[in-house]
């Protein structure tokens, strides 16, 4: 099939809907503020232990499944809230081995077009791959084949739609899921629990509220901050081991500073990458679209919160026609660890873990690119180097084999999480002075005024691919651009 180009979307226009009466009409929506109280919080279901969603697990090197988007999954204890994949949000959790094929036919059940975008594999961006310029239509079904390559990293990653100008309404709705590439036991762990967490707001009724175009130009944040679609679920250990949790930024925009007060949070892992050694008790702030893998390692019996801590993700100012509104979140309780047990030491950390050798090519070429947001003819605009998501025009040409370092400047008063498909990126240096990990990644912060600078190696899988910012209502309202690897 020739990929189809989708529709050029624009400016947001403000006091514009837009998409949001796209999904009302597949959910029955109320058109209200996301962001404005007055939905119920899931009370009655708060605190049930954490269910982790069915596994999908390959065999002999492919996984063949059919994923059905669809109204009328069960959210946050609500039945038929939200959206789901195969009836559930979030969907099935895929495991899948390095040299695998996962053979996928997406079957669309939505009222608005939708795709399926693989996040950080490392895999074709062409044709039935990860190629975010499809568009699969309402009541068509459309077969993805993602070959993983056999040197693929191990590691966490997720999927969800990325069909441009609905893809925040569908991950605020519910669809996204795990995407495990498994290489085999690395590290001794009594559980390996996959913690994927949403925010989304439903109203009285149990359905999930329209964001308003304030909400899109801040960045929806939902009331409910969910784990695998459960309201604080709980999380049961036995002192003297080890679990490891997969967690992941599935938020729309979303930051979440982690931390569970009481015990160690030790991150093994960013996005898909091992991090040189197991680092704690610093502070983990996951972007949307981050994952860490963590160890748990509990010695003593009780309940201990995992808290996402208030983020300020910056601030339109004063006056003007924005009003000064201002992006912080508020601090939220994801889940309880109920730990039984006698006290116990559990076994020690491993000393040092699998990183890769980073890479080391002589840097080729030097980019520079500038997240904005202003006033334009039609309203506010979200640009990319003064532009809005055009997929017809190619913005980056680059040589397959080389390796560029992009300096990315935000000119903004609100903070970017920019994403870049298909081929991770090491950061060297930003402006807030964060330390670098050292490790490949696949979202990064760009603070507010800001700018990181970023080495990315472009040493395989040509084809024409996107950068966005990870705010997925930002990336709707056109920051988002093109690239095209050329072999
Ligand atoms: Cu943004």
């Amino acid at each position: 099939m020739t990929p189809r180009p989708i529709s050029r979307r624009g400016a947001l226009v403000l006091g514009g809907l837009g998409a949001a009466s796209l999904v009302a009409g597949t959910t029955g929506l109320l058109a209200q503020n996301a962001s404005t109280p007055g939905g119920l919080p899931a009370a009655g279901t708060t605190g049930e232990d954490l269910l982790e969603p069915p596994v999908l697990d390959s065999r002999e090197g492919r996984l063949a499944i059919v994923l059905t988007a669809a109204p009328g999954a069960r959210l946050a204890g609500r039945d038929n809230a939200a959206l789901g994949y195969n009836g559930t949000s979030p969907g099935p959790t895929l495991r899948v081995r390095p040299g695998d094929d996962l053979a996928v036919r997406l079957t669309n059940r939505l009222d608005q077009p939708t795709n399926l975008h693989t996040h950080d594999l490392q895999v074709s961006p062409q044709g039935n791959s990860d190629n975010p310029f499809l568009r699969i239509d309402p009541g068509t079904s459309f077969d993805y084949l993602y070959r993983i390559p056999p040197d693929h990293p191990a590691g966490t990653f997720w999927y969800h739609p990325h069909h441009h100008g609905t893809v925040a309404d569908q991950l605020f709705g519910g669809l996204a899921g795990a995407l495990l590439v498994d290489r085999g036991p690395e590290l001794p762990v009594a559980a390996d629990r996959v913690l994927l967490i949403t925010d989304t707001t439903l109203d009285a009724d149990g359905r999930i509220v329209v964001a308003g175009p304030m909400d899109r130009m801040m960045g929806r944040q939902g009331r409910l901050v969910l784990v695998n679609g459960q309201h604080q679920p709980t999380i049961a250990a036995s002192t003297g081991t080890v679990q490891r949790w997969r967690i992941i930024n599935g938020c729309t925009s979303r930051v979440l500073p982690l931390r569970l007060p009481g015990q160690q949070l030790t991150q093994i892992m960013l996005d898909a990458a091992f991090l040189p050694g197991p680092a704690g008790p610093g502070r983990i702030v996951l972007a949307p679209g981050n994952r860490a893998d963590i160890l748990i390692r509990p010695d003593r019996a009780g309940r201990f919160e995992l808290l996402t801590d208030a983020y300020d993700r910056g601030s339109t100012g004063t006056g003007g026609m924005m009003g000064g509104r201002d992006a912080t979140s508020e601090p939220a309780t994801l889940a309880t660890l109920s730990v039984d047990g006698p006290p116990r030491q559990p076994p020690p950390l491993p000393a040092s873990l699998p990183a890769r050798t980073p890479n080391t090519d002589p840097v080729t070429a030097r980019r520079e690119i500038t997240f904005a947001m202003g006033m334009g003819g039609s309203g506010m605009g979200f640009t990319i180097d003064g532009r809005t998501f055009d997929p017809q025009r190619d913005d980056q040409t680059v040589q397959l084999g080389s390796t560029e370092e992009w300096t990315i400047t935000n000119a903004s008063p609100l903070a970017h999480p920019f994403h870049l498909h298909i081929w991770p990126f090491t950061v060297l240096a930003d402006s807030a002075g964060t330390p670098p990990t050292g490790t490949p990644q696949g979202v990064v912060l760009v603070p507010p005024r800001g700018w990181v600078r970023l080495r990315i190696p472009f040493t395989a899988h040509p084809g024409r691919s996107v950068y966005h910012c990870h705010i997925l209502d930002h990336e709707d309202l056109g920051m988002m651009a093109t690239i095209n690897v050329r072999g």
